[in-house]
């Protein structure tokens, strides 16, 4: 199972939509994910099916009921947003620190790479304070820069999401 998590506003209902394969166009709105919003995300030849579940960003200081039974989180940060990231860093290294989530794997996702005054890629490590956290924790951190406006990156996280592992373990669980 794989969580998607992320400071409120961050763009994580777009980027879902997106990676689900729903049209985004200009017209496209979202509404604060108040609770848990599910998606079905199908892998690049269409074979394979992962369940993501969004959570809130207003819903942080309950994200550890969830966390049982989970194998990859998708963390995404809003590039756009400067008095947000270096918050989005700590809120990450808080939960990262949870036993139960020793062993996951986690997409550090650098969003809304469409918008002109968003932070560039080393700007907005630096702010999270990236190389840090890295030596701190246990997990295997892959960052991606996307966005769910223009589709920048999904491609990446799909591959990410479906890397050569976990196929092997969906295809055997499947036998
Ligand atoms: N320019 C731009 N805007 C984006 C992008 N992703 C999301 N937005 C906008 O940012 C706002 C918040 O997006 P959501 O996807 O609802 O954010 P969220 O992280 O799901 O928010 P919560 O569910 O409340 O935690 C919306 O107005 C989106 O249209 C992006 O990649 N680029
Ligand atoms: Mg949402």
């Amino acid at each position: 199972m794989c969580l998607c998590l992320g400071p409120f506003k961050s763009g994580k209902t777009l980027l879902m939509k997106s990676l689900q394969g729903d049209e985004i166009d200009d017209a496209t709105h979202t509404v604060p994910t108040n609770g848990i919003n599910i998606y079905t995300v199908k892998n690049d030849t269409g074979e394979f099916d992962m369940v993501i579940k969004e959570i809130g960003g207003n819903m942080a200081p309950i994200w550890k009921h969830y966390f049982d039974k989970i194998h990859k989180i998708i963390y995404v940060v809003d590039t756009s947003n400067l008095c947000q990231i270096s918050a989005a860093g700590v809120l990450l290294y808080s939960f990262l620190v949870e036993p139960r989530l020793r062993n996951v794997k986690v997409a550090l996702i650098l969003n809304k790479m469409d918008v002109s005054y968003r932070q560039m890629r080393n700007e907005a490590l630096l702010m999270l304070q990236y190389a840090r956290l890295q030596k701190e924790v246990t997990q295997k951190i892959t960052v991606l820069e996307t966005s769910g406006m223009t589709g920048q990156g999904i491609e990446s996280l799909r591959s990410w999401l479906f890397d050569p592992e976990t196929l092997r373990i969906t295809l055997k669980a499947n036998k």
